[in-house]
């Protein structure tokens, strides 16, 4: 990062708010060494989404499915929490109501210290019996046989994900939209805010009157609607703006 970014006016916002929300994306992980989607090395270059994150490839080729992500349970399983999400962890006792929705199935939040979030999109350490609709916690890597059985009935077990083209848990996006509109500030954290619906929450947070504030080294869809926009990294930009929100915070006790 070149020139340290101006927040004078978003910790202004911050000491007077009331309830914090913060939505993250694949970015959030980038500099934990997780690739992101859509980024140079992003995932998707080498494999596309349609092909493998979907029921029909599941369907038609369980294996493959399950290599692709045998192949990311192995890349995140020794991946840790960065400072960007190490903040955010801490913001949790920081403001009287905070939010922590997320699109990631890295788990890498709940490593930090993250206690109560929405995971949009699941989570790739839960696995899902196909015909019971169980589901299990399982962080082996590599798992003992591909793809993975269920233990009490012998169906397959699916990675506990949201796949393009599947809902979303009706009571974890109600939930969302409920956090949106109900929050003062919404970060935007690490993300192409590409995917719907995750990328209409911020939306309807700003239509209820929520500042919006988006952290990412780009510009996106969502930036002519942000009221504050970082062009940073997450692991840089978070520390920073905590920093500054403690002084403010520590000063206002006098
Ligand atoms: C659904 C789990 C109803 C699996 C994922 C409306 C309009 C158009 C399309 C649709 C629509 N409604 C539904 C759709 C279809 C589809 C969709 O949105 N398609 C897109 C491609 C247009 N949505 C769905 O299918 C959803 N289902 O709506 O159900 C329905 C049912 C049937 C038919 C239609 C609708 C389900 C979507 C969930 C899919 N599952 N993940 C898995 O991971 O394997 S999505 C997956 O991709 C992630 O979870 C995440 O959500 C998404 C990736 O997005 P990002 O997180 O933003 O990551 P990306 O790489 O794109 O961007 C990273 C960003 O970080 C970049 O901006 C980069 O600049 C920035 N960055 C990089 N480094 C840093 C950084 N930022 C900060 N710091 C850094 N250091």
């Amino acid at each position: 990062m070149t020139e340290k970014p101006e927040t004078g006016a978003l910790i202004a916002v911050l000491t007077r708010a009331k309830h914090v929300a913060v939505s993250t994306g694949a970015g959030i992980s980038a500099e934990s060494g997780i690739p992101t989607f859509r980024g140079k090395e992003g995932l998707w270059k080498k494999y596309r989404a349609e092909e493998l994150a979907t029921p029909t490839a599941f369907t038609q080729n369980p294996e493959l499915v399950w290599e692709f992500y045998e192949w990311r349970r192995g890349i995140i399983a020794e991946k840790v929490p960065n400072p960007g999400h190490k903040v955010l962890a801490r913001w949790e006792n920081v403001f009287p109501v905070f939010s922590l929705i997320t699109q990631n199935i890295d788990g890498l939040h709940q490593k930090a210290g993250s206690t109560d979030m929405l995971e949009l999109h699941g989570n790739i350490w839960k696995l899902r019996c196909t015909e019971e609709g169980t589901v299990s916690e399982n962080h082996q890597t590599p798992l003992e046989e591909v793809p993975p059985l269920c233990p009490d009935c012998g169906a397959l077990l699916r990675p506990h994900v949201v796949w393009f083209g599947e809902s979303l848990s009706p009571t974890v996006l109600h939930k969302a939209f409920q956090l949106s509109s109900e929050c003062d500030v919404m970060f935007v954290i690490g993300t192409s805010a590409l995917v719907q619906p995750a990328a209409s929450l911020p939306l309807s947070a700003a239509e209820a009157g929520a500042k919006i504030v988006e952290i990412n080294p780009d510009p996106t869809p969502l930036t002519p609607y942000a009221d504050f926009s970082f062009r940073g990294k997450a692991g840089e930009i978070l520390p920073l703006i905590d920093e500054e929100l403690k002084k403010e915070l520590q000063s206002k006790k006098g």
